[in-house]
């Protein structure tokens, strides 16, 4: 018998997890969601039947949850999981409260494993999941020196605020969450800026790919860009390694790889794009090749779903991997 609380279920990521704990057949015997008082009432649909949105209150939180999906902000997260926790749940966290502290884990299932010491469960930053999942395969493979991130990240990154303003500005009109126009243009900017130059989103990357590939001292840096794209980021980073592999060898550790599809045949304008990525489950990796302008260097292009791998998918799996080590 497994209870479960999506908090933030009207949410685009909350409503990606309803959508998956039905897709995936994830076994639970109760789901209970919960949203703004604003949202309190709404009904949705799930499997064949309707479940109808609560306001969260601390009142909730006494109930007994097993598992707690939640995604409704990091401000919302850091007063309610605590209490969650307490209560015996174990949270599943999509915001970037918790994800640096020392004491919660930061997982994608593919690379590590929660230990469990608490009870609350970072999901990573949606840019972070579809490059760790690629650079644990080629750390693995070849030992990481250093990574360099350019990202193109969709407006779905930023909810259902960032395709209003995509859609806003097809028909002429001003922005409301960006602080220009998203469409038809590019922005250097996602989250806010950080004394450094940096901005968070930046320095979320370079912070959660250290932690998750457990490499503290791993030489990180990024630009992260927002495209008038409504879903699935692309980023191309430039890896070097320890080894001095070829093409092709690279090329081959990504073959046969759980939750990785590799594309890549320029001869036949064989790419990752966003449109491929879109919908799917798959982080799909391509233009593989050399940096001639240093040693043991490659570039790799990954593109993923940014609301699947990159939050409700992963937050499921995470759910999913749980359970199964339950019932071991
Ligand atoms: P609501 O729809 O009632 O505002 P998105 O990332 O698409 O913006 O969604 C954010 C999600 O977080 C929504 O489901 C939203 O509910 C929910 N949320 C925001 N603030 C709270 C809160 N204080 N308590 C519970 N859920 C919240
Ligand atoms: C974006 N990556 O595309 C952000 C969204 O830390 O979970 C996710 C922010 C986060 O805007």
């Amino acid at each position: 018998m497994t209870k479960v609380a999506v908090i933030g279920a009207t949410g685009l990521v909350g409503s990606t997890i309803l959508q998956l704990l039905e897709t995936k057949n994830i076994e639970i015997s109760e789901l209970v969601l919960f949203a703004s008082k604003r949202s309190a009432g709404k009904k949705i649909p799930f499997k064949d039947y309707e479940l109808t949105v609560r306001e969260l209150t601390e009142a909730a939180t006494k109930e007994p949850f097993d598992y707690v999906l939640m995604s409704a902000g990091g401000q919302t997260s850091l007063h309610y999981s605590p209490l969650f926790e307490e209560n015996g749940a174990v949270v599943i966290d999509n915001s970037s409260a918790w994800r640096m502290n020392p004491e919660i884990d930061l997982i994608v299932p593919e690379v590590n494993h929660p230990s469990l010491d608490r009870k609350i469960i970072a999901n990573p930053n949606c840019s972070t999941i579809q490059s760790v999942s690629p650079l644990k395969i080629l750390q693995d493979a070849f030992g990481l020196t250093r990574v360099a991130y350019t990202t193109y990240q969709s407006v779905s990154g930023s909810g259902w605020a960032g395709i209003e303003d995509l859609n806003r500005g097809e028909r002429g009109e001003d922005p409301l969450n960006y602080p220009y126009p998203i469409y038809d243009n590019v922005l250097p900017h996602i989250d806010d800026f950080l004394e450094n130059g940096y901005t968070k989103e930046e320095e979320k990357m370079i912070d959660e790919t250290r932690k998750i590939l457990d490499l503290p001292e791993l030489p990180v840096t990024a630009t992260c860009v927002r495209v008038p794209v409504k879903s699935s980021h692309s980023i191309a980073m430039n890896v070097t390694f320890e080894e001095s592999p070829t093409v092709k060898e690279v090329k081959q550790v990504f073959r046969n790889k759980p939750g990785i599809t590799l594309k890549d045949d320029p001869d036949h304008l064989e790419y990752p794009m966003p449109i491929d990525a879109a919908g799917k489950d798959d982080i799909i990796v391509g233009r593989i090749r050399k940096d001639n302008s240093l040693e043991n260097t490659f570039h790799v292009w990954s593109v993923s779903d940014n609301i699947l791998k990159g939050a409700a998918l992963n937050a499921v799996q995470i759910l999913n991997q749980l359970l199964k080590e339950e019932t071991k």
